[in-house]
Parts: C-alpha cells; structure tokens; sequence
C-alpha cells in the first residue's frame, strides 16, 4: 500500500483529511508530516473572514469560494467554529448553493474548535493551513466566530483579513472600539439588500477617512451573500491586497513575523509537553502540597518542575 504521504502529493483527499487528523491529534506523528510537506507550502493566498455573529460570514465564505471556483480556482475552507454550518452538515443560508460547494471536488472543507486544550486558539491552525496549502489549493479561506481575542489572532494567521459588517446591530461600532478594524484588510457591508444598508456604508466611510493615510486604503464592499453579489469585486479586492503585501515589501515580512510566532508558541507547547511528560502526577502533587502550605514560592516549584523535565 501506499504511504499516506504520497497519496496526499497524488491529491487524495482522504489522504488529507487523514493528515490533517493526524496533525490535529497534536502528537509527534503530526510533526513528521509537517516534515515533509511545510517545504511545500507557502504558495496558497489566506484570507480570514470575521465579523459579529450572525454577519453572514459562513454565507459570504461559502459564496466567495463559488466565486473562486468560477475562475478555477481550488478552494480549502476551515471554519473555526464548531457551531458552523459547515461542520454541522445543516446548511444555513443557500441550501443549494452551499451544499454544491461542498460536493465540488475543487473545495476542501475542515472545521475545527476554537479553542486548543491549553486554551487560546486551538494551536494546530497554522499546521492546518500549511497543509492545505501544500495540498494544492490556492486560496484558503477561514471563517472565525465571534468578535475578541482569537479573531484578532486568525487575522495573524491570514494573509488578507475580511471584516464582516450588516445593517441594524451596531456590531460594527462595536468591532471598531474592539479594535478588530485595525486588523480588517477589506470591510464588506454584507445584508446589503436590507434597510439601514446605505447609512452603514456612510458610517464607515467616515471612519475610513480618519484614519492616518497609508499606502493601502481598506475598500469598502457591499455585498448580499446569500445572492453571490459583490462576491466578484470582493475576489478583486483579495487580489490588489495580495499585490499591495507583495510589492510593498510586507508580505516578506509578514512570512517572518509567521514564522518567529510559530517557531515560538511551538517550543512553548514543547516545553509544556515535556514539563507534564516529564513529572510524575505524585511529584506534581507533592509540589503543590508544598506550596499550598507556603514551605516553598510556586516560581521555585515551577523552577524545579521545568529543571526536572530537561533531565
Ligand atoms: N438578507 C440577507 N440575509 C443574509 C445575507 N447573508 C447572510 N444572510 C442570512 O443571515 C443569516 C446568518 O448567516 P450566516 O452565514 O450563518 O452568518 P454567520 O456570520 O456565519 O453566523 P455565525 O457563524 O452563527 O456567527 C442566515 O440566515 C443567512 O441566510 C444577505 O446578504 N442578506
Ligand atoms: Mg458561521
């Protein structure tokens, strides 16, 4: 039989979701595939949507991964959310259109929980992303849920950033004191076939125009999702940010930022790894004895728990 590595530079894609499995499962068995295919990537252009709930985030994804696969385009979608309809087979929005996405060989989909064991983005994106990205797809959208924290940290892992607006919430006001429009490459007004539509557009307009003047102005896209409209000026606009990260230098740049925080929140998960492999439940034990009865300052047992485990 075949290895699974082969089968997966064949573009098998059971041999896909068989390594993406195996990467998720966070075991060294993963890191020997990311071995083997990271040289690989680095070719796909990632983008994030984002927005408040209910935006119509998982309709836009799926309506700009048709708008893709319209010019030929090979899709991986990964939403972050395990309420997604993507992960829960029942297809929110355009039923039709939806579920002939997923039936399309050229779509990969794969959803994960937003949250890792340790808390915090689940820790295994940027492996999932590398590994569709040398699959073969050339763009790979991720669809997060909520507004916080771990949006701002998928913007991290996504080339392009899409922020997700609609008429009649006031979530977009909200997202800007969050500080997400910082991190919002392209704005969409999605719902723009429902009142209230225009003022948003002026709104943010007007927040737009305050902000300081760069190289790059954040366009501003209405959009009805659930109708594919607009979807083809938004594919414009993922492409003239793509060309703006390239020739302005900062797609070098962003590569090494990735990499640095890569390279980094691995060897912390190592440690960690290490530091719980490495003591025994009883030696954890008797360290937190002595700590919960002041005999020793937890950074001296912290100390000697990490000193024990590089043994
Ligand atoms: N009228 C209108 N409804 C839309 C549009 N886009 C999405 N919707 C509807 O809005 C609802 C939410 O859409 P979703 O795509 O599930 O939104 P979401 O942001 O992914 O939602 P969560 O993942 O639950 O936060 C669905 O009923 C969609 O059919 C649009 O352009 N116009
Ligand atoms: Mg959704």
């Amino acid at each position: 039989m075949k290895d699974l590595t082969e089968r997966f530079f064949e573009g098998d894609r059971r041999a896909l979701a068989r390594v993406l499995s195996r990467i998720e499962s966070g075991r060294s068995v993963g890191r020997e595939y990311m071995r083997n295919l990271y040289p690989r990537s680095g070719n796909a252009h990632t983008i994030g949507v984002t927005g408040g709930a209910g935006s119509g985030k998982s309709t836009l994804t799926g309506a700009l991964a048709a708008e893709y696969r319209k010019r030929n385009y090979k899709v991986g979608i990964i939403a972050v959310d395990p309420s997604s309809p993507f992960s829960q087979g029942a297809i929110l929005g355009d039923r039709i259109r939806m579920q002939s996405l997923i039936l399309d060989p050229g779509v990969f989909v794969r959803s994960m929980a937003s949250r890792g064991a340790l808390g915090g983005l689940a820790p295994t994106i940027d492996d999932v992303i590398a590994a569709m990205d040398a699959f073969g797809f050339e763009y790979i959208l991720i669809e997060t849920v909520g507004a916080g924290q771990d949006e701002v940290e998928i913007a991290g892992s996504a080339l392009t950033t899409i922020l997700v607006n609609n008429p009649g919430t006031g979530d977009d006001i909200q997202a800007m004191k969050a500080g997400i429009i910082e991190v919002a490459d392209i704005l969409v007004v999605n719902k723009s076939d429902l009142p209230g539509a225009d003022m948003l557009v002026s709104q943010l307009k007007a927040l737009l125009s305050l902000a300081p003047s760069s190289e790059y102005e954040v366009p501003l896209i209405s959009t009805i999702a659930t109708q594919g409209e607009g979807m083809s000026e938004l594919a414009t606009a993922v492409d003239e940010h793509r060309k703006y990260l390239e020739t302005s230098g900062m797609l070098e740049i962003r590569r090494k930022d990735d990499a640095r925080h890569q390279i980094l929140s691995i060897a912390q998960r190592m440690i960690l790894e290490n530091i719980r492999s490495g003591s025994s439940e009883a030696q954890i034990e008797s360290l937190v004895e002595e700590v919960a009865k002041r005999v020793i300052d937890p950074h001296t047992a912290a100390a000697k728990m990490v000193a024990d485990s590089v043994e």
